[in-house]
């Protein structure tokens, strides 16, 4: 252990603590920008000098290790100058333009100079005038926002192991980009928003779409649908000043009719209908030797993500569209002929705690009910903004109930919003079909957790299938490594590109830290104890869609309008 002294506190530490985290057990606020702990931890904004006793200049304290008897002062006027000297020089670099920016009200840099305590900005000069980069369908880059902080570098390169953004150019001119210059759309970019959310500043956002949804809301000629992910559910209160982790189904689904939605459906209805295609496609495969390890495709990010790095290994994908997607399919065909309305005169909204979902109704397999079978997507953030710009605040709003047919759902749709919750329904399902007998223990508690690759094995059918669970893009290519080095065996793998799986996704409220990561997981916990019926064949509105519309799992009709096929 190492003992220092800050600002006339002792503290004792062990080794290799940097000064900013020995401070932190103090309860010493030491500011930064560029800062997160373990990821990047390079002390490029100079925001978190300290005076160190003995030393000739300020030292950055989110790099500087503890050294025995050393002697820190983190607020002598020396520091607390340069400390607002460094954020007016970033500021001087910076556009203006707080009142219209879409983080307006969680912008880092915004709230760092109020903390330090800048009053006005001494300096001007030369300004980036690097081009605004809207050429995706999913996320916008304001490089004269960037701070050049590299937040989003290390996500992108050490959670994700994608490595779309580095650093270009030197001094003045420094940027990030993609690779030679290529806009997000050309490069191999999975559209994440891991990216979004650890941006400090509005250099990084996704690309909003509430301005065509107030546009269809306004427009009678429209029958407009709107379906509500998992993890939507536990996370928009956030957006509206409630504690992380909320159940707020009831009150989401009020404050949706109220915005003027036609219907107010359930993506987790979808998820259901998921599992039953999904679940049979597994049987499937183990009774006729398909290819082995199936694995989910119901997370956009993540099929981008293989569809560029691991195209050998696309067999191995479910053909199985993600649930939103078979819901859009679904809401303009059985649903449009079920209620006598025209198909096209349908405006299906998905609300959304991902990015990479503005991307995947742009693919052109998504067109199965002869219309692009999703119309818009909106991030979490997104409907937040919508709510309080209706002023709707949750708080004075009845519970409500989800429109029928396409809102009832089980426990077992709405823990896809959690890592390991789709393999768990999928577990739930496909262990009761095959042995005919109710399970003994429906939560899979193996398959739950946030520990970045899981492991379990279940019997089924007197055979042992192996399972893995995989979160965080990093993690699901050391899966795919050892898979193809024929390093591992499984039967069925679940991969979801962000860091706890939906409730972790790209379009949720800022910040979106593991400690609130946790929060929402309990909440997606809680929803499923909670619900009338837990398993997906258990649903009433699926069986009735199966009887009515699809025949059975992996029909002709469900071929059609709820699978796709991948090409490398
Ligand atoms: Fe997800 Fe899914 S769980 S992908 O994480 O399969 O986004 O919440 O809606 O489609 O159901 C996201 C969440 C979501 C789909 C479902
Ligand atoms: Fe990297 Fe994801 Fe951001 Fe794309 S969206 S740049 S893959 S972190």
């Amino acid at each position: 252990m190492v003992q220092l002294t800050i600002d006339g506190q002792t503290v004792e530490v062990p080794a290799g603590t940097t000064v900013l985290e020995a401070a932190r057990q103090l309860g010493i606020k030491i500011p930064t920008l560029c800062y997160m702990k373990e990821l990047n931890e390079i002390g490029a904004c100079r925001v978190c000098l300290v005076e160190v006793q003995g030393a000739r200049t300020l030292q950055a304290a989110c790099v500087l290790p503890v050294s025995p008897g050393m002697v820190v002062n983190t607020k002598s006027p020396a520091v607390r100058e340069a400390r607002r000297t460094a954020v007016e020089l970033i500021i001087s670099d910076h556009p203006q333009e707080c009142l219209t920016c879409a983080r307006n009200r969680t912008c880092e840099l915004r709230v760092l100079a109020e903390e330090v305590g800048v009053r006005q900005i001494p300096y001007t000069g030369a300004t980036t005038q690097l081009p605004v980069d809207a050429s995706s369908p999913s996320i916008v880059r304001d490089p004269r926002k960037c701070v050049l902080c590299r937040r989003c570098v290390a996500v992108c390169q050490q959670v994700q192991q994608v490595g779309c953004l580095q650093a270009a150019e030197r001094g003045f001119d420094t940027n990030i980009t993609p690779a030679f210059g290529d806009n997000l759309n050309e490069a191999v970019c999975t559209f994440c928003g891991q990216c979004v959310l650890v941006c400090p500043t509005g250099a990084l956002t996704e690309k909003n779409e509430t301005a065509r949804v107030w546009s269809v809301l306004a427009n009678p000629e429209k029958h407009v649908v709107v379906q509500v992910a998992p993890a939507v559910r536990v996370s928009i209160g956030e957006e509206l000043g409630y504690e992380p982790g909320t159940v707020l189904t009831g009150k989401l689904v009020a404050a949706l009719r109220r915005l003027g939605f036609d219907r107010v459906f359930d993506t987790n209805f979808a998820a259901d209908l998921t599992i039953m295609e999904e679940g049979h496609e597994l049987l499937e495969r183990l009774e006729e030797g398909g290819s082995l390890p199936l694995i989910t495709s119901c997370c956009p990010g993540w099929v981008k993500y293989i569809e560029h790095f691991f195209p050998d290994l696309l067999k191995h994908l479910s053909s199985c569209k993600s649930p939103h997607q078979m819901f859009g399919a679904v809401a303009k065909t059985y649903y449009a002929s079920k209620h006598g309305i025209d198909p096209a005169s349908i405006v299906v909204v998905s609300i959304m705690p991902c990015t990479a979902k503005k991307f995947e109704i742009q693919r052109p397999e998504m067109q199965a009910s002869s219309y692009q079978d999703v119309d818009i997507v909106l991030t979490t953030r997104e409907l937040g903004a919508m709510l309080r710009e209706a002023g709707l605040d949750l708080r004075n709003l009845p519970d409500e109930d989800f429109d029928q047919p396409l809102g009832q759902s089980t426990g077992a749709g709405v823990i896809f919003g959690t890592t390991g919750g789709v393999m768990e329904a999928a577990l739930r399902t496909v262990a009761e079909v095959t042995s005919g007998q109710p399970l003994a223990e429906i939560e899979f508690q193996q398959v739950r957790g946030f520990n970045g690759i899981k492991e379990a094995e279940v019997e089924l059918k007197g055979r042992r299938l192996k399972l893995a669970v995989a979160h965080g893009l990093a993690n699901a290519k050391q899966l795919l490594t050892a898979l193809q080095k024929g390093e591992a065996e499984y039967h069925f793998i679940e991969i979801m590109a962000c860091h706890g799986g939906c409730i972790g996704g790209g379009g949720q409220p800022i910040p979106t830290t593991w400690e609130v990561r946790q929060k929402r997981a309990q909440g997606i916990y809680q929803c499923d104890s909670q619900a009338r019926f837990r398993k997906s064949h258990e649903n009433p509105a699926i069986k009735e869609l199966y009887a009515e519309f699809l025949g059975h799992p992996l029909s002709h009709k469900s071929h059609q309008l709820l699978h796709t096929r991948y090409q490398p």
